[in-house]
């Protein structure tokens, strides 16, 4: 029997360990695979002794980590192009909230469609992040606001994983905004939550995280405290939608959970940042809100460095804020608009993504024992992911 099931060779490799500074790169390197494990990668001279049961030469192409969206809600009905109009007209996303439309719009159109028709309709934006090299994408309920529908959502975004190569990580969104049937009554949708949502879908294994969204046009930090103190009962990690559009203290309140992550950002203050920096959770960036919303103030890169918060990068695809199938061009957007370097850009979608899902000990990087994603990539260096605008290089 082979030592391996495949070798890579002739390989540059970008490894993204964090033991090492800056891409870990290898240049004439070898690859080698067993078990969907990596089993050896380095300089080739070094490869020992072994047989692999098929070897493929790369000619100087780059490997990296495959890459991982953390942040996606890519399970929704309808689109809000009607809403987008509205905004260049002059409306806010506050406004237009308020006035019924927003996460509503979408939690109605989700509602209306069959679980195999969100499927179908989800299926091309999983197949659009597979085609630049994504290998796990996270996907969010939170359009369905009911125990039927999100237990729908949850299970077509299992039913994505399913079906293509791509492995898909859940989390419970429920605590998204107040559905319009608690109007006025937004502690009684959380009690719902609490007390028959999350034990639903934790018995039935449809989770992997719970989310809510910490802003004044969706939940209260007390009314999330509850929430995460049923998830954590029930054993499930959380993280949090935090200071998008105000500061409402979210940093700290992902922070004091031991959150995998607190996403957004753009209000956090230093004493947000600085409790981040002790708690292990990432700070993940979604500069595609930032730029369909217009958004001025900008999430805090600088002191989250100094602080030594890890920083992600996700595509944030949904129909309100985020209209972006592409992690690509999160990458792009994250070093334009953040002024994130390319390196914090691959970093932030390999081995810090990896981390914000709780999965940085199997994947985000190319070491021994990880799960072998990997991204063949045409470029010269691995930088260039972050610099090319809309330019495929993924060569296999
Ligand atoms: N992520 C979210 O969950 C909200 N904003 C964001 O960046 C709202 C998404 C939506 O408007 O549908
Ligand atoms: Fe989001």
């Amino acid at each position: 029997m082979a030592d391996w099931d495949l070798l890579l060779t002739n390989a540059r490799v970008a490894t993204m360990a964090a033991s090492v500074p800056g891409y870990g790169e290898v240049e004439d390197a070898a690859l080698a695979i067993s078990g969907g494990r990596i089993a050896w990668v380095g300089r080739r001279e070094e490869l020992p002794q072994g047989e692999a049961a098929k070897t493929l030469s790369l000619e100087g192409r780059w490997l990296t980590p495959a890459l991982i969206d953390c942040h996606t809600h890519l399970v929704f009905g309808g689109d809000r192009s009607g809403e987008f109009e509205q905004r260049l007209e002059g409306a806010s996303y506050e406004d237009i909230a308020r006035a019924g439309g927003g996460i509503m719009s979408t939690v109605r159109a989700t509602r209306e469609m069959s679980a195999d028709e969100l499927f179908a309709a989800a299926l091309p934006r999983v197949q659009a992040l597979a085609a630049e090299g994504v290998a796990t994408i996270e996907i969010k309920s939170g359009y369905g606001l009911d125990v039927d529908n999100e237990i729908k959502m949850l299970d077509v975004a299992r039913r994505l994983g399913e079906a293509s190569a791509i492995a898909i990580r859940t989390t419970l969104l429920a605590a998204h905004t107040v559905p319009a049937e608690y109007r006025d009554k937004a502690d009684d949708y959380i009690d719902l939550v609490c007390d028959e949502l999350l034990p639903e879908v934790a018995a039935r294994g449809l989770a992997d995280a719970v989310d809510a969204y910490c802003e004044s046009i969706a939940f209260t930090a007390p009314q999330v405290t509850k929430v995460f103190r049923a998830a954590k009962r029930l054993g499930l990690p959380v993280k949090l939608h935090a200071d998008q559009l105000s500061d409402g203290g979210g940093a700290e309140l992902a922070a004091r959970f031991s959150a995998l992550s607190a996403d957004h950002l753009e209000y956090t203050s230093s004493a947000g940042v600085k409790a981040m920096a002790g708690s292990g959770a990432v700070a993940v960036l979604l500069p595609g809100a930032f730029l369909t919303l217009g958004e001025t103030r900008k999430p805090p890169v600088d002191e989250l460095r100094q602080q030594g918060v890890p920083l992600a990068v996700a595509s944030d695809c949904n129909p309100g804020t985020s209209p972006i199938c592409s992690l690509r061009n999160a990458m792009m957007l994250a070093s334009r608009l953040f002024r994130l370097t390319p390196l914090e850009c691959l970093a932030g979608t390999t081995r810090e993504a990896a981390r914000a899902l709780g999965l940085a000990d199997d994947r985000g990087t190319l070491e021994v024992g990880k799960r072998a994603d990997i991204a063949v990539w045409d470029v010269e260096h691995p930088r260039e992911l972050a610099y090319w605008i809309g330019t495929p290089q993924l060569a296999e």
